[in-house]
């Protein structure tokens, strides 16, 4: 079967009608959870972006390679030599793709934005790549197709730099006249499309995206990709740009929710998904292709722009009545809407497995018949029979990154302590970090909102959980890794 992973950003499991969310309806995802396998305790490997993505393509946690919040001018952070899940897909005869947001780094060094953007996704796995290097709040706002940079004209060329000004275009902090919506100090630099950025760039006009019209263009490529590869299976990561801040959803969804634009990115994505459903359909492709939709990291509702997401939320809970939400060590941080669909060949169910994403690569693995090299996917369980329903139990202990780390042990959680500043961007928000001096250890099975921590009261648990945490990051999880 073909392979979509569909990977939206920021989106919290509450943030779905089909995880009970009232105040906005998605059908269209809501129709592949009614028909496939809804998951309530499937996991991102971190509650940031970054992370969970170096994660979820290499089925590795991403502490093992630091992998933190990357600029938008970073280099490339899975090295080449790295087995990726999308080079396993390849090596299966399978065309690949990436389209939607990349935020792994591009170049070795400094990327060449008006040169060749190499190593990138090409060198790591994937045939094609129509992307935007790091978010929507980061320059430079333009699109990278394969090596370069979307429709730049020489003539324009690109400067980027996120310590100093560069070139003429005003500042939101300078012109807050010109702004579309206000936002907080990191993110007014440069002002594209009547939005601030984070970081400064000047050069790339006929380059530039365009927010609203960012969806389309996505599905656009996945169009042309999917009708190019006709006759060859295929692996698509899909990994959508909303609902992150700056959110500016196309005029067609303005009020399609009661919650302003955070609301309406909500139902764009929902769209985006009924458009390729239809596109499969349209294209007979649907009952051979297997569609996972995610979220890369919790729910968050001011992350930079005052774009109303906090004041119009009323009784909507993106964290689905878990604590936290982005960047967080609490369970809103990492744990994500997941559904497995494949038309016809699954019983639909809802599984209340323990998953992560690191353990789509072994799975996959499964599928493809491919046997993971000694240096393969460190940390990724095959959890094929969970995946597809046709076995109910998860993991048993897995590991999420926030700035601490939390380890899992069937229902246990506990979160390490944090001894060092919480970075300054963070501590003015109201984020519920999770961050504390001395250790929290919760028992979900009757404590889901994380509300009573145990430490005192039980030490030995404490013990054998800080154990877990000391074993997993002395080296690789997965049996039968091998470093080489
Ligand atoms: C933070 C940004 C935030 C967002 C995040 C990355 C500030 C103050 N905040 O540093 O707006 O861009 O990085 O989000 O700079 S993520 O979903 O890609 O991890
Ligand atoms: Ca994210």
């Amino acid at each position: 079967p073909n392979v979509i992973i569909i990977y939206s950003d920021d989106l919290g499991m509450g943030d779905l009608s089909c995880y009970g969310a009232t105040a906005v309806s998605t059908p269209n995802i809501d129709k592949l959870a009614a028909n496939g396998i809804r998951f309530t305790d499937s996991h991102s490997s971190a509650a940031t972006c970054t992370p969970s993505r170096f994660s979820l393509l290499t089925g590795s946690y991403a502490f093992r390679n630091d992998a933190a919040i990357l600029p938008g001018d970073a280099p490339l952070l899975i090295r080449p030599e790295t087995p990726t899940m999308a080079g396993m897909f390849q090596q299966a005869g399978y065309r690949t793709a990436v389209i939607g947001k990349w935020h792994l780094g591009l170049g070795d060094g400094y990327p060449d934005w008006n040169g060749t953007l190499k190593p990138g996704p090409l060198e790591i796995g994937f045939d094609y790549a129509f992307v935007i290097p790091a978010t929507l709040d980061r320059v430079p706002t333009v699109y990278v197709e394969n090596h370069g940079v979307y429709q730049l004209d020489p003539n324009d060329p690109i400067t980027v730099n996120y310590n100093k000004k560069v070139g003429n275009w005003p500042t939101g902090t300078e012109r807050p006249d010109l702004l579309k919506v206000n936002a907080d100090l990191q993110h007014s630099n440069t002002i594209v499309d009547s939005i601030s950025r984070i970081g400064y760039m000047t050069g790339g006009t006929a380059a530039l995206w365009k927010d609203q019209e960012i969806p389309a263009i996505f599905l656009s490529k996945v169009d042309s990709f999917i009708n190019r590869n006709e006759g060859s299976p295929f692996f698509l990561y899909f990994s959508l740009t909303d609902i992150h801040v700056p959110r500016d959803p196309h005029p067609r969804f303005k009020g399609a929710t009661a919650m302003g634009v955070r609301g309406d990115a909500i139902v764009q994505t929902d769209w985006t998904v009924g458009e390729l459903v239809r596109l499969l359909e349209r294209t007979n492709l649907l009952e051979n292709t297997i569609v996972i939709f995610t979220s890369d990291n919790g729910p968050v509702l001011d992350d930079g722009y005052a774009d109303e997401a906090e004041e119009l939320i009323g009784s909507h809970d993106p964290s689905a009545g878990f604590r936290g939400g982005k960047y967080s060590a609490y369970e809103a941080g990492t744990r994500m809407p997941t559904i497995f669909y494949w038309k016809g060949s699954v019983d639909p169910q809802v599984s209340d497995a323990l998953l992560s994403q690191v353990d789509f690569y072994a799975s996959f693995a499964r599928l493809l018949n491919h046997e993971l090299l000694d240096n393969e996917a460190p940390d990724s369980y095959e959890l094929w029979d969970v995946l597809t329903g046709n076995a109910t139990a998860g993991r048993e202990t897995m590991l999420t990154e926030s700035f601490t780390m939390s380890v899992r042990r069937g229902k246990w959680k506990y979160i390490a302590p944090w001894r060092k500043p919480t970075p300054a961007w963070l501590d003015n928000k109201r984020i519920e970090t999770g961050l504390q001096q001395e250790a929290q250890l919760f028992n979900l099975q009757n404590d889901k909102e994380e509300a009573t921590n145990l430490i005192e009261d039980e030490p030995e648990k404490h013990r054998e959980m800080g154990q877990l945490l000391e074993g997993i990051l002395s080296g690789a999880t997965r049996p039968g890794f091998k470093k080489i």
